[in-house]
C-alpha cells in the first residue's frame, strides 16, 4: 500500500536522508514522524523509521560511552579489491582462523570467547582478484539491540558487498546461522535475493536522475518513479532497479531501509567427529537457498572454493582491458558487476572516458566475429577483452 505522504513529510525526509550528524538526524526523524497522517497505509513505514531511530539512539550511547574511555576502537574499514567481505558469525566459530588461513592479516585466534574486539581487515587472493576479508567482532543474540559490539558488527555488514556467515560444525549449526540471521533482519540486512531491487546512489547537484530499469516495473511507469524520486527531493541520482518492483518497492529504498548482501555460508570444523551429521542438519535447513562451502580452517580442507563461490555468489565479472596500439590486455582486471556494460567500464576507468566515448572492440569467445566493435551499451561477460576508442 502506498504511503501517499504529504509535500512537506517528503521534503523533511529529504532533510533526514541529507542529515550527516546522528542527533540532527534523529531529531528531523521526529519532526518526520509527526508529519506523517497515521492510518494503514503509512503503518510500515512509521515502523520502519521507528526502528532506525532506535538504532540512532544506541548509536548516539554508544558513542557517549566509548568517548568516557580511550578513544575505542575503529569500526568502519576503507575498501579495498574487489569487494568487502564482513566475516560474521557467534565467536569461537573460527572467524580469526579463516582470516588467518586465507589472508595475510595477523589476527589473534584464541579459545577465548571475544577475543576479537575490532574489525580486523586482510587481503584474500583468487586468481587475479582480491577480496578484502574484514573480520566482525562476533555477533551474538541481542546484538541487534546494543549487545556488546553488536551494532558495529551490523554496521560493518550493511557496509559491505557480501557477507561470510561462519557456522561451527562442532555446535549446532542451525540454531547459530538462525541467530546471525535473526540478528541480520533486525537490522535490516536480508540475505536471501528480494523479487526486486532498487538501489538509490545519490549524486552531487546537477547531474540530474537517471533511472536504469534492468526489470519491470510493475504497478508504474518510469515516469511515475521519478515523480516519487523528486517528491523527495532525490533530484540527483542514479536508480537502479531490477527484478519486479512496484513503486511501494521504490519508496522504501528512499528509506534506506532494507538491503540485500549476497552471502556465503562458511561451515567450520569439518574435522570435528560430529561435523558429518552437523552438516547434514545444516543442509536440510538451508535448503540450497544459501550456498554452502564446508572447510576446516585448522586442517586447512576445502578453503580453495570459497573464491570462487565468493566471485560467483557477488555476480562479479572481471574485465581486461587493451590500449588501441598494443598487443596484450592489462594483466589487472576491472572487476564489475554481471549487466555491466561497456560504458561502466568506461566510466570505472576515468569520468572523463565515458564522456569522449566513441566506440570499443571487444575480444571473447562467444562472439562469431571477435574482435566485434560494439557501442556504450554492449554488456560485458566476465574475461572479456575491451578496447576503448575515444572521440
Ligand atoms: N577443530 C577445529 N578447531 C578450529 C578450527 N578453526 C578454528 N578452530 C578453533 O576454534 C577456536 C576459535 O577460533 P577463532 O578463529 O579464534 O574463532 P573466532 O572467535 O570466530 O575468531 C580456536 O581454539 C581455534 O583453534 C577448525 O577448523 N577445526
Ligand atoms: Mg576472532
Amino acid at each position: 500500500m502506498p504511503a501517499n505522504l504529504p509535500a512537506e513529510a517528503k521534503h523533511k525526509w529529504a532533510e533526514v536522508s541529507a542529515a550527516k550528524n546522528p542527533r540532527k538526524k534523529l531529531q528531523l526523524m521526529q519532526e518526520f514522524l509527526s508529519l506523517v497522517p497515521k492510518h494503514k497505509g503509512t503503518a510500515k513505514l512509521c515502523a520502519q523509521v521507528k526502528k532506525q531511530m532506535a538504532a540512532l539512539r544506541r548509536e548516539i550511547e554508544e558513542k557517549k560511552r566509548r568517548k568516557v574511555g580511550r578513544g575505542g576502537p575503529k569500526f568502519f574499514i576503507e575498501k579495498e579489491g574487489a569487494a568487502q567481505i564482513a566475516l560474521i558469525g557467534l565467536t569461537n566459530s573460527g572467524k580469526s582462523s579463516l582470516l588467518s588461513a586465507l589472508t595475510n592479516a595477523k589476527v589473534e585466534v584464541s579459545p577465548y570467547p571475544y577475543t576479537t574486539r575490532e574489525p580486523e581487515p586482510g587481503i584474500m587472493t583468487y586468481q587475479d582478484i582480491q577480496f578484502q576479508m574484514v573480520e566482525a567482532p562476533a555477533l551474538m543474540e541481542g546484538s541487534a539491540d546494543g549487545r556488546a559490539w553488536g551494532l558495529q558488527t551490523l554496521g560493518l555488514a550493511r557496509n559491505a558487498d557480501g557477507l561470510i556467515l561462519m557456522v561451527d560444525l562442532a555446535q549446532d549449526p542451525v540454531s547459530q546461522l538462525s541467530t546471525i540471521l535473526n540478528e541480520l533482519e533486525k537490522a535490516r540486512v536480508v540475505v536471501s535475493k528480494p523479487k526486486a531491487r532498487v538501489e538509490i546512489e545519490k549524486k552531487f547537484m546537477g547531474h540530474g536522475l537517471r533511472i536504469i530499469l534492468i526489470g519491470n516495473l510493475l504497478d508504474c511507469t518510469v515516469r511515475d518513479v521519478e515523480e516519487l524520486l523528486r517528491s523527495y527531493r532525490v533530484n540527483d541520482a542514479v536508480v537502479k532497479i531490477s527484478g519486479e518492483a512496484t513503486l511501494d518497492e521504490v519508496e522504501d529504498a528512499v528509506f534506506e531501509s532494507t538491503v540485500y548482501k549476497p552471502a556465503v555460508i562458511v561451515a567450520n570444523k569439518a574435522d570435528v567427529e560430529v561435523s558429518k551429521k552437523s552438516l547434514e542438519v545444516l543442509e536440510a535447513y538451508v535448503n540450497d537457498k544459501l550456498p554452502i562451502v564446508t572447510v576446516s580452517c585448522l586442517k586447512n580442507f576445502g578453503l580453495k572454493k570459497l573464491g570462487e563461490t565468493l566471485f560467483k555468489t557477488l555476480n562479479l565479472i572481471r574485465v581486461y582491458t587493451k590500449e588501441p596500439n598494443q598487443k596484450e590486455p592489462s594483466k589487472k582486471p576491472f572487476i564489475l558487476k554481471k549487466g555491466a556494460t561497456v560504458y561502466d567500464l568506461a566510466k570505472n576507468i576515468h569520468s572523463d572516458f565515458s564522456k569522449k566515448f566513441a566506440f570499443a572492440k571487444v575480444w571473447a569467445n562467444r562472439l562469431v566475429f571477435s574482435p566485434q566493435k560494439v557501442g556504450a551499451s554492449f554488456v560485458l561477460e566476465d574475461k572479456d577483452i575491451v578496447e576503448i576508442h575515444v572521440k
